[in-house]
């Protein structure tokens, strides 16, 4: 990989380069935090570069986040908001003038400015900050909904194919290529356990839901949160943006914001949902997007969480079973530790999905 220094270089950006340093928790990219000097000033940006292993058309990534970006900007700009450049990403151009550059080793790199006064978090403590960040992902689709799918590329084919995911699970475990079938014997039973979720899965496909721009990585840590009013500023992490259904993106929420502990936790016992957290993802959620959904869409989001939530505990112990080829990891059994944690959560969410449920149906009646 060629020097941040170098990369940097290569961008429409001013000043002498003072640092870099790695930064944030994605499993699959690389990016990195850069310090420039410009004309005395220290301005940072985001670079980052595309993993082509995962994403085998880069450029349609930059294509979508591109676009998307620029439609949001309009979208913000004709509500009258003003400080746009901290509540949608500019990324920047090339000295080519493209929005990427390709290096010697065909790896692609992005710039984009780094939003200043904004944090993020890997856990959701309090009801507010499920709120808020709900109340941002339903912002960004909202401001989406119109939005031409046809000009938004399909980066990863089959991304929230469950019966692919299940396949691909099968031929690891068939395959066993690695020797630790044996040790996942309980996770393996467990899988099986939830096999009405495929059948949950097959039933709502055949409704053939509207497909709208998802994000696809609804996590908590991919929406900043501005630093003086605690509010949700800006969604992140645009790599994933695909035509989807929107009960993908209300699942990958609920994966990552009920829990008290990340997906990392490896003490599962701690693994479970907060009902009055789920309460408010819900609300925030559904306040700002209840009016441009479907009522099929918003009576099927807690069977939609469940779908995603097997979805992942299996993409973790398939990586495991193929020897941790798909996401990154900082230790041995990492992956297996994460499909622990996701099974835990599954179970949790299984056993209070009627509770669920009626929040779901409470608020959907309640919310003007
Ligand atoms: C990956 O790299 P990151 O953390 O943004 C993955 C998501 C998973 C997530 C699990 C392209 O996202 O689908 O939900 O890890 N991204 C891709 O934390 O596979
Ligand atoms: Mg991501």
């Amino acid at each position: 990989m060629q020097k941040v220094q170098d990369i940097i270089k290569k961008f429409r950006v001013y000043g002498d380069f003072v640092s870099s340093t790695s930064f944030g928790s994605g499993h699959i990219n690389e990016t990195f935090l850069v310090t420039l000097n410009q004309a005395g000033i220290k301005v940072k940006y985001i670079l980052r570069s595309i993993n082509n292993f995962v994403f085998k058309e880069p450029i349609l990534i930059i294509e979508n986040t591109v676009n998307v970006t620029e439609y949001i900007r309009n979208k913000l700009l004709f509500e009258n908001e003003s400080d746009l450049s901290r509540k949608v990403l500019t990324l920047i151009q090339s000295t080519n003038g493209d929005y990427f550059f390709v290096d010697s080793e065909n790896n692609y790199w992005c710039l984009l400015l780094y939003i200043e006064k904004s944090y993020s978090i890997n856990e959701v403590q309090t009801e507010v900050q499920a709120f808020e960040a709900a109340k941002a992902y339903a912002r960004f689709q909202k401001h989406l909904i119109d939005f031409d799918i046809s000009e938004c590329h399909q980066t990863i084919k089959n991304f929230h194919n469950l019966t692919n995911r299940i396949e691909a699970y099968n031929v690891a475990v068939n395959s066993d290529s690695k020797q630790r079938v044996k040790s996942v014997s309980q996770e393996i039973l467990e899988i099986e356990k939830f096999s009405f979720i495929q059948e949950n899965y097959i039933e709502l496909k055949n409704k053939n839901l509207p497909l709208r721009i998802t994000h696809n990585d609804t996590k908590i840590n991919n929406v900043l949160l501005d630093s003086r009013t605690n509010k949700g500023l800006c969604v992140v992490d645009l790599d994933t943006i695909m035509p989807g259904v929107i009960l993908n993106d209300f699942g990958d929420m609920v994966r990552s914001f009920v829990c008290s502990v990340s997906e990392d936790e490896k003490i599962t016992s701690k693994v479970k949902i907060r009902l009055r957290i789920f309460d408010a993802l819900v609300r925030g959620y559904l306040g700002e997007l209840k009016e441009s959904l479907i009522k099929e869409e918003i009576l099927n989001l807690v069977t939609g969480s469940e779908i995603i939530i097997y979805e992942q505990a299996l993409r973790f112990l398939t990586d495991y079973l193929m020897g941790d080829i798909y996401y990154k990891i900082e230790y041995e059994n990492q992956n297996l530790d994460r499909a622990k944690n996701q099974l835990a959560l599954l179970n949790s969410i299984v056993e209070y999905s009627n509770q669920m449920q009626s929040i779901v149906n409470n608020i959907y009646n309640s919310v003007t």
